[in-house]
């Protein structure tokens, strides 16, 4: 393996990575030699996945908190702290998905989304980012993002706009914690097969869209993100920082 892409020694939480793009990208960290700490609300879920990673001879732990609820955050780095598990790597994969016209939207549920897509981002990132200078070793967070951190689409205004968050959070975390050697960036996946989309993947005219308007002419499969996460969490990324990469088959980049 290539020493630039070496994640031996290191450890990653992935946050929502019982299942979708959090356990594909988990797996792909784990491929590069990283210990992972697994997250999620569900525990069953969590020691399945994990479970599973173990057969392959992976290094997994777990970790079983609500992102949304800053005390469990917190109390959870301070678990890791208690157990000497030092996080280099934090991926902000955690995510909600709400489809409805705004007029008809109420705040509770647009607060639930901007909690839990964007929230949650800030509040790991703060507890992982306190540590990381503390150990002087500087570290990697990778925000998810996605389409709608560029593009709005009618009906899913609280995750587009925490999505724009993410992108914006990503370069407010570059621009405060660059100096101590974390980089942060954001990876802003295109329409990928995950259980959030099903209502899209099943429905043909969303389908039939999807394909046209992307160059790839077909949805990303979720283990298309363990590279570029691989690299954000890698030494081949050392001097990248706030970016968002979009791994989206070339939808954002045409009409
Ligand atoms: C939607 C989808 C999208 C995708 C992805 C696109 O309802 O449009 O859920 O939000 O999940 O974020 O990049």
């Amino acid at each position: 393996m290539s020493r630039l892409f070496n994640l031996q020694g290191k450890t990653a939480l992935v946050t929502g990575s019982s299942r979708g793009l959090g356990l594909a990208m988990a797996q792909g960290l784990a491929d590069a030699g990283a210990r992972l700490v697994l997250n999620g609300v569900n525990e069953e879920r969590l020691e399945s996945a994990a479970a599973a990673l173990r057969q392959d001879g992976y290094d997994v732990l777990v970790a079983a908190f609500d992102v949304t609820d800053e005390a469990s955050v917190v109390a959870a780095f301070e678990r890791f702290d208690a157990e000497g598990i030092a996080i280099d790597i934090l991926v902000n994969n955690a995510g909600v998905q709400f489809r409805k016209p705004m007029v008809e939207l109420a705040t509770a549920d647009w607060q639930r989304v901007i909690d839990t897509n964007l929230t949650s981002a800030f509040v790991a990132g703060r507890e992982a980012a306190k540590r990381m200078m503390a150990r002087g070793a500087g570290g990697k967070i990778i925000n998810i993002g996605s389409l709608t951190s560029e593009l709005a689409r009618a009906t899913v205004a609280p995750y587009t706009v925490a999505k724009g968050g993410i992108k914006m959070l990503t370069k407010a975390m570059a621009a405060e914690w660059g100096e101590h050697g974390i980089q942060a960036n954001a990876i802003g996946p295109g329409y990928m097969l995950t259980d959030m989309n099903e209502a899209l993947i099943s429905n043909p005219q969303f389908d039939g869209w999807v394909k046209a308007r992307t160059p790839a002419r077909r949805w990303g499969a979720p283990e298309e993100l363990a590279g570029t996460a691989v690299f954000l969490a890698s030494d081949a990324s050392n001097y990248v920082n706030g970016q968002i990469i979009y791994v989206d088959g070339g939808m954002i980049s045409v009409l």
